[in-house]
């Protein structure tokens, strides 16, 4: 399965970087095994055996020694494969994630990250302290910025995080798919109530969203 079509069957921040995830993991575990099946297999083929020890002077040393090359050679294709593999795939998925898709039904909202909450500021000019309400089905996009100091905004279930900066705006974007309730986190030390910089975001069908959103006002409900 390429990465291209992973993304356009599952098109999800969440789906791309699990992905690239399990990539990470299959590799890192395929190497782990083929390591140490390799040291096992040493430690057994050249145990130290007192009678039949080659002196380092041995001719028949230097000759094993120099029928190692295609060893070393297919080990060093192997690391080849496996870093040219994750590290491509990391910067497809990183370069797509970074584009914002371009779709009509987007929904732009602004995230003011303040000592120790969350600012969210809709295109109508309401804003809500640590709650979101988004539809589903929709592409949110999150325009984050700070006004006091660095923070990093995060959802982890969508597998999407940047920093939150002074007099500077980050974008994330999200593909909402199903309803529910999602931890908005940050995910850097910002002071003593970092714990508590915890918002939530609230995905609901598009006609509750659309009852919602038309009740409320610029700076509030
Ligand atoms: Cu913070």
């Amino acid at each position: 399965m390429t990465f291209q079509s992973v993304i356009l069957q599952v098109p999800t921040t969440r789906a791309a970087w699990e992905y690239v995830y399990s990539l990470y993991s299959y590799f890192g575990v395929a190497c782990g095994v083929v390591t140490f099946a390799i040291i096992f297999y040493f430690c057994a083929r050249y145990r130290s055996k007192i009678e039949t020890s080659l002196s380092p002077l041995d001719p028949r040393t230097r000759e094993n020694r120099d029928s190692k090359w295609k060893g070393v050679a297919l080990i060093y294709l192997l690391m080849a494969i496996v870093l040219i593999t994750v590290g491509s795939q990391s910067i497809a998925t990183y370069n797509a994630m970074s584009t914002v898709p371009d779709s009509p039904n987007t929904l732009h909202i602004n995230v003011i990250a303040h000592q120790f909450a969350w600012t969210f500021v809709y295109p109508n000019g309401f804003t809500s302290e640590d709650l979101a309400v988004v539809p589903t089905n929709t592409i949110v996009v999150f325009n984050v910025t700070s006004r006091d100091v660095y923070h990093q905004f995060g959802i982890p279930y969508f597998r999407v995080k940047t920093d939150a900066i002074p007099g500077r705006v980050n974008q994330v974007w999200i593909e909402t798919t199903d309803a529910g309730n999602f931890t908005v986190q940050c995910f850097e030390l910002c002071g003593v109530g970092h714990a508590t910089m915890i918002g939530t975001l609230s995905i609901v069908d598009p006609a509750t969203f659309s009852q919602w959103y038309a009740s409320t006002s610029p700076g509030g409900i």
